[in-house]
C-alpha cells in the first residue's frame, strides 16, 4: 500500500513525543514540538483535516527518580511540571489541540484495556528474570534507579537505554557491573516474575510496515538493523508504585506498567479528550485510531509521529506491534528529529549547558523568530548547533531583509499612495504563476516532511517579490504611468497575502498581525492555500515592520553569557546524571557527550618526514552513491568522485550515518591506501573519519574532488 499524498479525506492526527514531566525545557526540546506544531499547521494550510496532540509523560524513573530526589511525591512532581509545560508550548505558539497527560483517567483506562486486549489476543507471557536490587536499601531498581555498562557497546548505561553509546533500548538485566543511582550501592540481580509482550512475533509485520512508513529516512534505517539483529521480547511491567497498575497482577508482586506502554497510549487518549472537546463530528477518534470502527476508512486515519532520534526504536518497533496486535491503525509517517547542540556537544539539563526556554522569552525575543530558526537550520534529521551568532544572522538576513523588507516596502508604499487599497482587475498572469509555484513548493514539502522547505517556500516568495518591486519600481511610474503602478502594487500586496498564508506554519502571530494589516476579514489560521491566490481585501491599515534586526552587541552580550556558562559545565563533571532529565527529545548527554579527556590517546612522538607525509595521496572527493553492503551490518559502498576518477570504496559508516543522506557529501581520501576486499566489494581508497562517531572529515571553501591535500 502506498499512500495517497496529502491531503486526504482521512482524519489525521499529528503527535509529539511526551516530555517526561521532569525538568525545565529548553530549546533542543522544542525542536521537536516546533517542528510537530509546523507540520500540523501546514495540513491544515492544505485543508487536511488533522488533530494535533501531545501530552505529560508522568510515569517511569526519569520522573520517579527526580521526585524522590526532590523529596516529593512523584505525582505532585510530575503534574506541577505538567502545568508549567502546559503553560511553556504555548508562549512558543505551539497549540495542541488537546496537551493531556498520562496519569489521567482517559490514558489509564485506555492502557489497561489495551493490555488486556493484547493479553487476550496471547500476545503476553510470564517470565522469570533478573532484576537489580539494592540489597542495602532493600529495594528493587528498575530503569534509571540502575545505571552501569552497555551489554552492546560497552559505553556507560543507565536504565533502559544506552543513552551514551549506541542509543539501544536495554531490557531489565541487561545492564553489567549494576550500581544503584541513587545511593551509588552495587546492585544485585534477583528473579522476578514478569510480563513480556512477544514483539519477535512481529517481525515481519514490521518490515514490511517499515517499507510502507513515510517522514524521515533515520525513523527507517536504524530500525531494519534492529530488525534484521533479532527482536527481542519486551518486558512490560516494573518493581515500582508509580505507573499504571499491570492489569492482570494476581496481587503477590506489586507491578505497574513499564512506562513506555502507557506512554504513547497517551496519543490515543489525547487524541480522545480532543474529540470530546470538538465533538465527534469535528473530529472522531475512534476513525482516526481503530481499524474498522468507520465504513468510510477502515484502515483508520493519517497517523503522523514527531520525535526526537533517540525514541526511534520505541516508535517503530514497540509502538506498531502493539497497534497491530490490537487492531489500531498503523502509523503513517514517523519524522524523527536531530539534536541541538552547543559547539557541537549536547545539551545537558543536569550542567546547565542549555539555551533554556524561559530563557529565550526572558531576553525579550519574540516566539517566532525562533521557531523560524528551529525549523529552518537544516534537516529535520539533522543535528543543529545552536549559536546566537546563526540565530541572529538567519533573522537579520532572511526575516528581516528579505520577507520583513518585502512586506514593509510593498505595504508602506501601498498604504501612502491609495487609500481604499490598491486596485486591479486581476493579478498578473507571472505574479498569479509564482503564487501558485508556491503553494506546490509547501503541498512538495508537506508531503516531504521537510518543515524546512516550509520555509524555504516562503522566502523565496518573499525574494521574488523584492525582485519584482525592484524591476518594476512603482515609486517611478506613479506619477507618469499611474495604473500601471497601481497594478504593480496591487501584485506586491497580493504577494504580501499569499506570505501571510503560507508563513502561517512557521511564524503563526506573525502572520496574523500581517493579515490583519492586509485587512483580510476573519484569522489566517482559518484560511487555506487556496486564499494564498485570492483577491487581497486591500483594506490597508499602517504597517509596522514585522521582525526586528538583532544587533552585533546583543549577540555579543548572549554569547558572553551563554560561553560562561558552558565553560562552567565543562569544569564541572557533571555527575550525578539522575538528576539529569530524560535525554529525550533534547539529546541531552547523547552520543554528542563531551569527549573524556582520560580517552584520548597521547600524541606520537615517533615522527615522519616530509618525503614519508608526502607518498601518502591524500584527496577530496565527493561521494555520489552510497549503498549497504548485504550482511554487512556496518559497511557502506561508496562511490566516491576523485576528480581524476570514480572509486569504489568501502567504510564502515553505516550505523552511524544515514545512508540516504551521504551522497553529495565532500570526503577526504587516502586514495593510496592498498586495496581490500570487504564482504566480497573492492575497496580502492579509505574515507578519513574522526572517533568513535566517524566524523567524516571534509573542506570548508570550494576544493573540488581530486584537490590534493598538503
Ligand atoms: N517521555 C521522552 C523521551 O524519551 C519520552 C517520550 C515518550 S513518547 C510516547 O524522549
Ligand atoms: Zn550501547
Amino acid at each position: 500500500m502506498s499512500h495517497d499524498d496529502f491531503p486526504t479525506d482521512r482524519p489525521a492526527v499529528v503527535t509529539c513525543g511526551l516530555p517526561y514531566a521532569n525538568g525545565d525545557l529548553h530549546i533542543g526540546h522544542l525542536r521537536t514540538y516546533v517542528g510537530g506544531d509546523v507540520y500540523s499547521r501546514a495540513l491544515d494550510r492544505l485543508g487536511q483535516e488533522a488533530a494535533f496532540v501531545s501530552g505529560s509523560d508522568m510515569h517511569g524513573t526519569p520522573v520517579a527518580v527526580n521526585a524522590e530526589q526532590e523529596g516529593v511525591s512523584p505525582e505532585d512532581f510530575a503534574l506541577d511540571w505538567h502545568e508549567r509545560y502546559a503553560e511553556t508550548f504555548p508562549k512558543f505558539n505551539v497549540e495542541f489541540g488537546n496537551y493531556g497527560h498520562t496519569h489521567d483517567e482517559t490514558n489509564t483506562e485506555l492502557t489497561q484495556e489495551l493490555v488486556r486486549d493484547l493479553d487476550e489476543a496471547g500476545h503476553l507471557y510470564e517470565k522469570e528474570i533478573m532484576v537489580a536490587y539494592d540489597p542495602v536499601d532493600d529495594q528493587y531498581l528498575p530503569d534509571r534507579y540502575v545505571e552501569g555498562t552497555c551489554p552492546y557497546c560497552g559505553a556507560h548505561a543507565r536504565g533502559d537505554e544506552c543513552d551514551e553509546g549506541c542509543q539501544r533500548h536495554l531490557e531489565p538485566g541487561e545492564i553489567e557491573d549494576p550500581e544503584s543511582t541513587i545511593t551509588g550501592n552495587p546492585a544485585e540481580y534477583r528473579e522476578r516474575t514478569h510480563e513480556f509482550f512477544a514483539v519477535s512475533e512481529f517481525a515481519d509485520y514490521l518490515s514490511e510496515f517499515l517499507d510502507r512508513l513515510e517522514g524521515t529516512p533515520n525513523a527507517r534505517n536504524q530500525p531494519r538493523e534492529w530488525i534484521e539483529q533479532g527482536l527481542q521480547d519486551w518486558c512490560i511491567t516494573r518493581d515500582m508504585d508509580w505507573g499504571i497498575d499491570y492489569p492482570g497482577d494476581d496481587g503477590e508482586q506489586d507491578l505497574v506498567l513499564y512506562v513506555w506502554v502507557d506512554a504513547p497510549i497517551e496519543y490515543i487518549a489525547s487524541t480522545k479528550q480532543y474529540s470530546e472537546r470538538v465533538g465527534s463530528d469535528a473530529f472522531d477518534w475512534e476513525t482516526a485510531w481503530k481499524e474498522g470502527a468507520s465504513d468510510e476508512f477502515p484502515e483508520g486515519g493519517e497517523i503522523v509521529h514527531v520525535i526526537g532520534r533517540d525514541i526511534i526504536q520505541h516508535h517503530t518497533i514497540f509502538w506498531p506491534a502493539m497497534l497491530e496486535a490490537t487492531d489500531h491503525a498503523e502509523p503513517r509517517a514517523v519524522m524523527a528529529s536531530g539534536f541541538v547542540t552547543l559547539d557541537g556537544k549536547g545539551f545537558s539539563t543536569s550542567r546547565d549547558r542549555a539555551v533554556w526556554a524561559d530563557e529565550y522569552l526572558d531576553e525579550g525575543f519574540h516566539p517566532d523568530p525562533l521557531r523560524y530558526y528551529l525549523a529552518t537550520n537544516g534537516g529535520f534529521q539533522q543535528d543543529v548547533d545552536f549559536s546566537w551568532e546563526k540565530f541572529a544572522e538567519r533573522v537579520n538576513t532572511e526575516l528581516v531583509g528579505t520577507v520583513g523588507n518585502f512586506l514593509y516596502r510593498s505595504l508602506l508604499f501601498a498604504h501612502r499612495n491609495y487609500e481604499d487599497g490598491p486596485d486591479a482587475d486581476a493579478l498578473s498572469e507571472d505574479v498569479a504563476a509564482r503564487i501558485d509555484e508556491a503553494v506546490e513548493d509547501v503541498t512538495a514539502a508537506v508531503n516531504d516532511y521537510s518543515v524546512r522547505a516550509l520555509g524555504d517556500a516562503v522566502t523565496d516568495l518573499a525574494r521574488f517579490g523584492n525582485e519584482y518591486i525592484q524591476r518594476n519600481e512603482p515609486w517611478k511610474l506613479v506619477d507618469e504611468e499611474p495604473d500601471e503602478a497601481e497594478r504593480v502594487i496591487y501584485d506586491c500586496v497580493a504577494l504580501a497575502k499569499a506570505i501571510a498564508v503560507l508563513f502561517e506554519p512557521l511564524a503563526p502571530e506573525k502572520s496574523e498581525r500581517l493579515w490583519d494589516q492586509l485587512g483580510e476579514p476573519g484569522s489566517v489560521h482559518d484560511a487555506t492555500v487556496e486564499a494564498a491566490g485570492e483577491a487581497p481585501a486591500g483594506d490597508l491599515s499602517e504597517p509596522t515592520e514585522l521582525f526586528e534586526q538583532i544587533e552585533d552587541e546583543r549577540v555579543e552580550a548572549l554569547n558572553e553569557k551563554l560561553d560562561a556558562r558552558v565553560a562552567e559545565s565543562e569544569s564541572d563533571d557533571g555527575g550525578d546524571a539522575g538528576n539529569d532529565d530524560d535525554g529525550g527529545d533534547d539529546g541531552s548527554d547523547a552520543n554528542t557527550e563531551d569527549t573524556d579527556m582520560s580517552d584520548i590517546e597521547p600524541l606520537s612522538d615517533d615522527r615522519i618526514s616530509f618525503d614519508e607525509f608526502q607518498e601518502l595521496d591524500i584527496r577530496v572527493g565527493r561521494i555520489e552513491e552510497a549503498d549497504g553492503i548485504d550482511g554487512a551490518d556496518d559497511l557502506v559502498k561508496l562511490t566516491v568522485d576523485l576528480g581524476a576518477e570514480t572509486r569504489t570504496i568501502v567504510a564502515g559508516l553505516k550505523q552511524l550515518h544515514d545512508v540516504d543522506d551521504l551522497p553529495d557529501t565532500k570526503v577526504i581520501v587516502l586514495a593510496n591506501m592498498e586495496k581490500a576486499e570487504l564482504f566480497g566489494v573492492e575497496s580502492n581508497g579509505m574515507v578519513l573519519a574522526a572517533g568513535e562517531g566517524a566524523d567524516l572529515l571534509t573542506t570548508y571553501e570550494d576544493a573540488g574532488p581530486g584537490t590534493k591535500v598538503k
